[in-house]
């Protein structure tokens, strides 16, 4: 017994000799050839500057101080940033650089979230074998046979707002259509997402200052949220899977992202050709800036779909709260979640803001290294409505689709006003756009 110790912690020495050997190679030589790591902007503040076209990069920040986030004169606007030396400004309405987070992370601390990450950590393990199964599924659609199918993990849950029968009504299954994802990154090989990627020019990773949007697993600290962006780009593939995704990376390892790299997430996907937008994060906080962009985005026939929250309280998170306020606030929904008799979800948030309500426990959806997982929070609702909008707007061309959805929606089981316009139901969606 104590030999067998020995050797093992003498072969462990060895190799641990080596690989630490290795490391000062391959330090060594990283120091010689590769320019200095990437070191993100860390802004206190950032504030919203009307302009008109004459006002240059140079001269805002000559006139303020700061740095520019975002100089947008056909839009009448930029976003600047502000160190905290600099601090809040008096001649700028500015406002504190937040945190975003997602919903599942937002809500730490409250019973709803707890248990919704244990379930989700469940259902991956318990998932995973099913991942097989609706792989073989895809390839088969893929290769020209018939409408899409569900995989038959998913297809419960999903039925709750009839997606099999619109995929069965449906001719073009989301074509055309670029559905962004600002989130924590894909995992960018996941079988269920490799075919479904917009081109690799449009993505973006606003953690890392990179275009390689790679959701990661550090080896250290909280990583509760890794997969989070996964699970909801699959979703959207598959409810529409001929929509392309945009993968761009606003939240960090533990769920958190600030609010200069979420204005600026937004614009790049306005920018880079996204119809559909997707927000499966937020704050208590309301937002000028993000606000005000979000006002932009609706001016360019660009939808967002926002999730409601986690916390199971009276109130929704921004930016979903302004689902009803924005100024062409039929681009612009909220999502929360029911269960699986309809019910409104116990950690769902609920108000007047609410516009739908769509599945949010034990949705299947990919997990990194080709799996599946099952999970839960209003992050995960979100996603099904982004893709219902996606399906439309690819059965019928690009105008706004909350109208022909809330005209179509139906009643949550123990409902009230504080569900908005209820349950989508797909099939009558597509129904009412062709009429
Ligand atoms: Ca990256
Ligand atoms: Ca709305
Ligand atoms: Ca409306």
């Amino acid at each position: 017994m104590s030999f067998s110790y020995i050797s093992r912690y003498k072969v462990f020495r060895r190799i641990l000799f080596a690989l630490t050997t290795l490391g000062i190679i391959v330090m060594t030589a990283a120091c010689s050839t590769t320019p200095a790591p990437f070191q993100k902007e860390d802004f206190a503040y950032v504030g919203t500057v009307k302009i008109d076209s004459s006002e240059s990069v140079a001269s805002l920040e000559k006139m303020y101080g700061g740095k520019v986030i975002l100089h947008k004169p056909e839009a009448g606007l930029a976003i600047m940033g502000f160190s905290q030396a600099e601090g809040e400004l008096t001649t700028l309405t500015t406002e504190e650089n937040v945190e975003l987070a997602s919903p599942e992370m937002h809500a730490s601390g409250t019973s709803s979230w707890a248990s919704g990450v244990s379930s989700w950590a469940n259902g991956n393990s318990s998932w995973a074998s099913g991942y097989a199964s609706w792989a073989n599924g895809w390839s088969t659609w893929s290769s020209g046979m018939g409408a899409p199918s569900l995989p038959d993990a998913s297809k419960a849950v999903f039925d709750l707002v009839g997606v099999s029968q619109a995929l069965e009504a449906a001719n073009h299954y989301g074509a055309g259509v670029t559905v962004a994802v600002i989130d924590t990154g894909f995992d960018l090989s996941h079988p269920l997402l490799v075919n479904s990627l917009a081109p690799a020019s449009t993505w973006k990773d606003f953690i890392d200052g990179d275009n390689l949007p790679q959701d990661t697993q550090s080896l250290s600290g909280n990583n509760k949220m890794y997969g989070h962006g996964t699970a909801v780009g699959g979703i959207i593939a598959q409810i529409a899977p001929q929509a392309k995704l945009m993968p761009i990376r606003v939240l960090n390892a533990s769920g958190g992202g600030d609010l200069s790299d979420v204005v600026q997430a937004v614009d790049w996907a306005i920018t880079h050709g996204a119809n559909v937008i997707n927000l499966s994060l937020g704050t208590d906080y309301d937002l000028n800036t993000l606000r005000t962009l979000i006002d932009y985005a609706t001016t360019q026939q660009v939808h967002l779909v926002m999730a409601t929250g986690n916390a199971g309280k009276h109130g929704v998170d921004f930016p979903a709260k302004y689902a009803t306020t924005a100024t062409n606030e039929d681009f612009v929904l909220s999502v929360g979640s029911i269960d699986s008799s309809k019910r409104r979800s116990s950690f769902s948030n609920y108000d007047l803001d609410v516009e739908f309500l769509a599945p949010g426990e034990g949705v299947v959806s990919a997990y990194p290294g080709a799996m599946l997982a099952a999970f839960s929070g209003t992050s995960f609702s979100t996603p099904i409505v982004s893709g219902l909008v996606a399906l439309g707007l690819g059965e019928s061309g690009i105008h706004e689709m909350e109208t022909a959805l809330e005209t179509t929606s139906g009643a949550v089981v123990g409902g009230n006003s504080e569900d908005g316009f209820g349950i989508p139901n797909a099939l009558q969606f597509l129904n009412a756009l062709s009429n």
